[in-house]
C-alpha cells in the first residue's frame, strides 16, 4: 500500500533526523529528572512530522495500523523520548524519566520491550525513571533505542520510543602505534623526505579525537618536522660526522576543549644516520723526516698517517707511493709504515720527495696526497782526500824561520764536522803546519849540511764522530847556499895545469868551472 509506505519513510526520515540531531548536539545531560524533557528543538521537530499521519488517517488509508498503537502517543507525554548521556555517566545515575497520563487513575507501570544496548538502561516499572546500569562508551556504541510500554492493569495501554544519545567526552589519549620507533635514513637524505609514519589515532570523536604530533626533545636545530599526514620529515641536510643519531621524543595531543583537558601520549623516535662516503682521508702525520744517509736497507724510516671522518669502509684508508724515486722506499699499504729499500748517500742527493697517497674504501673512493719530504742527514762516510799522495820542495838552506813554504788543502764531501779537516805533520822538526789551513811553514833553522832532506807525513782528519783520516808524503830538500867556505868536494881538486901557464886567471877561471859542474851534478841528483 502506498500510504503505508509513505507513511515509513516519514517515520524513518524522523529518526534519522532525530539521531543527527542527536549526534551533533554537544548539549551537556545535567543529570536532572526535570531538565530531561528540554529537548524542545528535538521535540518539535517529530511532532511536526507526526502531523502527517492524521492528515493522511482522513482519507481512511491506514487501516493496516493496529489502533492500540494510536493511543500510545496519547498517554505518554512526548511521543518520542531522546536522551543525552555523557559517555562518562557513573552506573546508577539516573539518566532519564518518561511520564505517561492516563485519564483514570488505576496505577500504571512501565516495561521495556525491545531493548538493544542489553539492559544498558533499567527502567523503574513504577516511576518510569531510568538508571544506568554499566559504563557507557561512546566510542563502541553511540545511541541506544528503546521501546517501552506503559500498561494500566493487565492492558497495554501505549508504547513509546527511547533514544539515549551517549555523548562523547574526551576519554581515550591520541596513541602512537609504537611506544619506540626506528628509522635509519642515508646521510644524504634530501630535505623534506617523509620517512616515518608514526601511525597516531584517537579514539574520541571531534576535536576529542583530532591530533596534533610535535616533537619535542631531541631536535634542538630543528632538523625534523611533522607532517600534516603525522609523518616524520626530514627538514635539514644531515651530517652523519657532526651527529650521528638522534633520540627524539614525540608526543601527540588531542584537541579537546579546554586546553587542559587535552590527552597526550609520548613515544620515543631513535633516528640512525648512515654514513655516505663525503669525506676524503686526511694527513695527520709530519710532512718532513730526516733519516740518516746510513739508514739500513728495509728499516722503517717514518709511519705515515690519515684519518677519515667517515664510517666503515668509506673510512679504510690504504696507502700508496707515487714516487719519482724509483724503488727507494715502500709503503705498508694498511699501516702506512715506510721502509727504506735502496741505500742512500746524502753526497748525491740530501733531499727526497714523495708523493703519498691515501685513499678511502668508499664508493666511489675518495684520496689525499701529501708531499713528503725526507732530508737525508749526513753521516762520516767520506775521508778528506789530498788532491796528490806526495809532494816535494826545495828549500833554501837559510830560509827564515816562520816562512810559509805551502798550503795543502784535503777535501772532505761530508758536512758539518764529518766535513771539517784538521792537519797533522809527523815528525815535525823544524817544520810545522796550521792544524786549521793546512799551512806548512818553516819553525827552525835549516842546514842542508845536517840535514839536507825531509820525509814527512801530512795526516788530515775530520772531526766527525769517528773521525777518518788519509795522509800524504811530503819530501823536502834543503839547497845549499854558500854559508860556508868552499870545502872542495872532493877534497882533492886535481888541476891540470900547463907547466907554461902565464895567465892565473885561467885556473881560477877552471875551479869555478869545476865548482859549478860539480854543484849541478849534485843538484840534479836530488
Ligand atoms: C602505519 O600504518 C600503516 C598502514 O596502516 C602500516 O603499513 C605501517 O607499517 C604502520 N607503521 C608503523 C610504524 O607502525
Ligand atoms: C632515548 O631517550 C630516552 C629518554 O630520554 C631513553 O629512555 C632511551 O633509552 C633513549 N634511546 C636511545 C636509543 O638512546
Ligand atoms: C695491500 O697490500 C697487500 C699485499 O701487501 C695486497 O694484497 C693488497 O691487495 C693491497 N691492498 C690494496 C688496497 O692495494
Ligand atoms: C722538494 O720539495 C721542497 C719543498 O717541499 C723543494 O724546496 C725542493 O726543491 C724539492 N726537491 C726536489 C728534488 O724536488
Ligand atoms: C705536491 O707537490 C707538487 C709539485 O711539487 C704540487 O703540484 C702539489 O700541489 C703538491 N701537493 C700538495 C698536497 O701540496
Ligand atoms: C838525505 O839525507 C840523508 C841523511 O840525512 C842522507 O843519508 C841521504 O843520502 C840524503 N839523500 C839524498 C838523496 O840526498
Ligand atoms: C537548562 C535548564 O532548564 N536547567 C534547569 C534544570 O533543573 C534545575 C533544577 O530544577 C534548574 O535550576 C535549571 O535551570
Ligand atoms: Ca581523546
Amino acid at each position: 500500500m502506498e500510504t503505508t509506505g509513505h507513511l515509513r519513510k516519514v517515520m524513518i526520515s524522523s529518526m534519522l533526523v532525530m539521531v543527527f540531531n542527536a549526534v551533533v548536539s554537544h548539549e551537556p545531560f545535567l543529570g536532572n529528572p526535570e531538565n530531561l524533557s528540554i529537548k524542545g528543538e528535538f521535540s518539535d521537530i517529530v511532532d511536526e512530522q507526526h502531523k502527517l499521519p492524521s492528515w493522511e488517517l482522513k482519507h481512511g488509508a491506514v487501516s493496516s495500523l493496529p489502533h492500540s498503537r494510536w493511543q500510545t502517543q496519547m498517554a505518554f507525554s512526548k511521543t518520542v523520548y531522546s536522551f543525552q548521556v555523557n559517555e562518562d555517566t557513573v552506573p546508577g545515575s539516573l539518566v532519564g524519566k518518561l511520564e505517561a497520563h492516563l485519564g483514570s487513575p488505576t496505577p500504571i507501570t512501565f516495561s521495556v520491550q525491545e531493548d538493544d544496548g542489553e539492559s544498558m538502561f533499567l527502567l523503574s516499572p513504577v516511576s518510569g525513571e531510568f538508571l544506568l546500569s554499566r559504563s557507557l562508551d561512546f566510542e563502541t556504541q553511540r545511541f541506544y533505542i528503546l521501546t517501552v510500554e506503559v500498561q494500566q492493569g493487565d492492558s497495554q495501554v501505549s508504547s513509546v520510543r527511547v533514544y539515549f544519545n551517549v555523548l562523547d567526552v574526551n576519554d581515550n589519549p591520541p596513541v602512537f602505534s609504537q611506544n619506540n620507533f626506528f628509522a635509519s635514513l642515508l646521510e644524504d637524505t634530501h630535505v623534506r623526505t617523509c620517512f616515518l609514519s608514526l601511525n597516531v589515532s584517537d579514539k574520541d570523536d571531534g576535536e576529542n579525537g583530532e591530533v596534533e604530533v610535535m616533537v619535542v626533545s631531541g631536535d634542538e636545530v630543528g632538523m625534523f618536522f611533522i607532517h600534516s599526514s603525522g609523518s616524520l620529515c626530514l627538514n635539514k641536510e644531515l651530517d652523519r660526522e657532526r651527529q650521528s643519531s638522534y633520540n627524539l621524543t614525540v608526543t601527540v595531543n588531542d584537541c579537546a576543549l579546554p586546553a587542559s583537558s587535552q590527552l597526550t601520549s609520548t613515544a620515543h623516535v631513535v633516528v640512525v644516520v648512515e654514513d655516505i662516503n663525503d669525506n676524503a682521508p686526511f694527513f695527520v702525520s709530519a710532512k718532513h723526516v730526516s733519516i740518516p744517509e746510513d739508514s739500513a736497507l728495509h728499516s722503517l724510516i717514518m709511519t705515515v698517517h690519515a684519518e677519515d671522518k667517515d664510517a666503515g669502509s668509506n673510512a679504510k684508508v690504504f696507502y700508496f707511493l707515487s714516487n719519482s724515486f724509483g724503488e727507494t722506499f715502500s709503503i705498508d699499504n694498511t699501516s702506512g709504515e715506510m721502509f727504506l729499500e735502496e741505500m742512500l748517500d746524502r753526497e748525491k742527493a740530501d733531499t727526497l720527495n714523495i708523493t703519498v697517497t691515501a685513499t678511502d674504501m668508499g664508493s666511489p673512493q675518495m684520496a689525499t696526497t701529501m708531499n713528503l719530504t725526507v732530508h737525508v742527514e749526513d753521516v762520516n762516510d767520506n775521508d778528506p782526500v789530498f788532491s796528490q799522495s806526495s809532494y816535494s820542495l826545495f828549500v833554501k838552506e837559510d830560509v827564515p824561520r816562520g816562512t810559509s813554504l805551502f798550503q795543502t788543502k784535503a777535501q772532505d764531501q761530508d758536512i758539518g764536522s764529518n766535513g771539517q779537516v784538521r792537519y797533522l805533520l809527523t815528525p815535525a822538526g823544524p817544520f810545522m803546519v796550521d792544524t786549521v789551513r793546512g799551512v806548512l811553514s818553516v819553525t827552525g833553522q835549516l842546514d842542508r849540511e845536517r840535514d839536507s832532506n825531509y820525509t814527512l807525513i801530512l795526516t788530515a782528519a775530520d772531526r766527525g764522530d769517528i773521525p777518518r783520516s788519509s795522509t800524504t808524503a811530503i819530501s823536502i830538500t834543503v839547497l845549499d847556499v854558500n854559508d860556508f867556505t868552499p870545502l872542495f868536494s872532493p877534497e882533492t881538486l886535481i888541476i891540470h895545469v900547463k907547466e907554461n901557464e902565464e895567465d892565473p886567471s885561467e885556473l881560477t877561471r877552471q875551479v869555478l868551472l869545476y865548482l859549478m859542474v860539480h854543484t849541478l851534478q849534485t843538484y840534479s841528483h836530488h
